[in-house]
């Protein structure tokens, strides 16, 4: 159900757990971890269940967080992850102490969601110089549970056009207007889309547009 990617770090595919990272370095500044696709609506009663194990030193840890991709990111020209990194800090929902237990299943609220939201789960192996201390996470059995999630499609216009433009799509009647029109306070696609909260977060996101 999650699907997604992974970034960072070292995912060992030789075995069969969903993801697997191990370390000897603290990975603080290069994190291992699994990303979700973007989703832009879940329900109130949205949690994401796993089973984990992690063992390390002091500081190792599994951090489960959801991150929102801001509108004027959408709208601009091609990014990398480390630029998206940049744009928003991700809100962190749970940190994951080290254990020495065998797996664990948990269950994390994630709740309602803004538009386009994406979760995370990473892998940090904490502050220790020691190099000798290993780092290994396991993750399995990841689920999204009572979510009713939709992945979010960016509406743009054409790929083609420069600059890019926002596409009214929830209506019959669509149109093109600039990204700028979106969450301007003036109504501007056909049932007012463009400043519809439910779909854009404009509250949130007029503090992250530019200019
Ligand atoms: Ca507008």
């Amino acid at each position: 159900m999650l699907g997604g990617n992974t970034a960072g770090g070292n995912k060992n595919t030789t075995t069969n757990h969903y993801a697997y990272y191990s370390s000897k370095k603290p990975i603080t500044e290069n994190v291992a971890m699994v990303v979700s696709p973007y989703y832009q609506h879940s329900s109130h009663s949205c949690s994401i269940t796993f089973r984990y194990r992690i063992i390390g030193g002091p500081g190792a840890s599994i951090i489960v967080s959801t991150q929102l991709i801001p509108l004027h990111a959408i709208s601009s020209e091609e990014t990398t992850e480390e630029e998206a990194a940049d744009w928003v800090n991700p809100t962190v929902r749970k940190i994951i102490p080290s254990t020495k237990s065998e797996a664990i299943l948990t269950n994390i609220g994630i709740g309602e969601v803004g538009y386009p939201t994406r979760i995370r789960i990473e892998c940090h192996s904490g502050e220790s110089k020691n190099t000798n201390i290993i780092t290994e996470c396991f993750i399995d059995d990841i689920r999204l549970t009572q979510c009713e999630e939709h992945i979010w499609q960016p509406n743009v216009c054409s790929m083609d056009s420069q600059p890019k433009r926002y596409l009214c799509h929830k209506f019959a009647e669509q149109k093109c207007i600039d990204f700028a029109d979106v969450c301007d306070m003036h109504d501007d696609c056909p049932n007012r889309e463009d400043e519809d909260n439910t779909i854009h977060n404009c509250i949130q996101n007029v503090g992250d547009k530019k200019n």
